[in-house]
């Protein structure tokens, strides 16, 4: 009986071996053999594996195959951009928050088009460092030639820097600084926040002595701008350190507005219910005043260079120009989006081999409201 069995079991696992051989396509090199306790295996270049693993490395081979396609792909995808004479561009955009903002990305839209040379991968990190960090990665994954970062916040991007240095990905850092240590990126190109503040300060100075104001206790309170960014952070320190040497400019209070009109709108709501004399508003954007604006006159109070709080305001968009010519803002301290221009002049440079300058400054002026009028036509933005 047990030989009868054992017969049956080796016929039947033959013919199961022969069906596999014709599923599986084997190659004629590939042997069907029988291993002593009856199992059916297939042996190629003389190595004995059994079916199951025959069919996971088929597998693993199945994978590696659309890898090696995936590869390809990405070759094909950057010889294109290549071949095109084309160069291909990341831009991680820090959002949409402000007039400012959307300024810059059309400056940098405007320069990087096709007509110019460029293939644009445009990001909107919609203010969140996560999206930023990874759509900065991804550009080091597309093997794109040039990375833009316009940094969120200051700390943090270390080791996606590292990334791109290591794939040799130049990065130009704009507008906002970085924490990170140079060596991490090409150059960075941006406007001096502390320098802003300062002159925001020095603006103050002067008008408070023409006021005849220089010795009266002046109640400041400031709408920062988002927390962590540098325009913020060097925006407050300069204008800090010009308050620092005035005893009688007291700094109430300050809290974040986020860039936005609504945030400003928010935080000024509060600050008009906490304190009831308020000479001194700064607002670190346009938006931020706007909605700080509203704010003042719905609660029934006066600002601008005829109203009972003064406004400084950062940025000096068409809007805020417009605002300052409504009698709403005294004063607006410039900070230019326009660099697109410069960026590119950049890339062409590191394009051809040139070296560039580390660090480039755009050039910024104040604007009084007393000469918006006169100005306004002549803005760009
Ligand atoms: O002042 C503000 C924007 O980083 C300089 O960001 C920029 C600031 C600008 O949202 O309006």
């Amino acid at each position: 009986m047990e030989g009868v069995f054992q017969m049956k079991k080796k016929v039947f696992a033959i013919v199961l071996c022969m069906i596999m051989v014709m599923i599986t396509g084997c190659g004629k090199s590939d042997m069907m053999v029988l291993t002593p306790n009856g199992d059916a295996v297939i042996q190629s270049d003389g190595t004995s594996q059994n079916t199951a693993s025959e069919s996971k490395s088929d597998d693993t081979k199945q994978e590696e195959a659309k890898e090696e396609k995936k590869e390809e792909k990405k070759e094909e995808t950057k010889s294109d951009s290549s071949s095109s004479g084309k160069i291909h561009v990341g831009f991680a955009q820090v959002g949409s928050e402000s007039g400012w903002r959307l300024a810059q990305t059309q400056s940098m839209k405007e320069t990087f088009t096709e007509a110019n040379g460029y293939q644009l991968d445009f990001v909107d990190c919609n203010n969140d460092q996560k999206t930023q960090i990874d759509a900065l990665s991804k550009f080091v994954q597309d093997k794109v030639d040039y990375i833009i970062l316009d940094p969120i916040v200051e700390d943090g991007y270390d080791d996606v820097l590292k990334e791109a240095k290591n794939a040799n990905i130049p990065v130009i850092v704009v507008d906002r600084n970085i924490s990170a240590d140079a060596s991490l990126y090409t150059c960075w190109i941006g406007s001096d926040f502390e320098k802003e503040g300062e002159q925001a300060g020095k603006w103050l100075e002067k008008y408070l002595k023409e006021q005849k104001k220089d010795s009266e206790d002046i109640n400041i309170l400031t709408i920062l701008g988002s927390d962590g960014a540098s325009a913020a952070i060097g925006r407050t320190d300069g204008f800090e350190a010009i308050a620092k040497k005035h005893d009688n400019w007291k700094l109430l209070d300050k809290k974040t507005g986020d860039f936005t009109k609504d945030g400003g709108n928010a935080v000024m709501k509060t600050f008009l219910k906490k304190y009831d004399d308020i000479d001194v508003l700064v607002c670190q954007n346009d938006d931020e005043a706007f909605g700080a604006v509203e704010a003042i006159k719905e609660a029934g109070k006066t600002c601008g260079p005829d109203g009972d709080i003064t406004v400084i305001s950062f940025d000096a968009t068409g809007d805020g120009f417009k605002a300052m010519i409504a009698g709403d803002i005294n004063v607006d301290v410039e900070c230019n989006p326009l660099e697109g221009s410069l960026v590119g002049e950049t890339i062409q440079k590191l394009n051809a081999g040139e070296k560039v300058d580390a660090i480039q400054y755009t050039k910024e002026e104040v604007f009084p409201a007393e000469k918006a009028e006169e100005i306004l036509p002549s803005r760009a933005y």
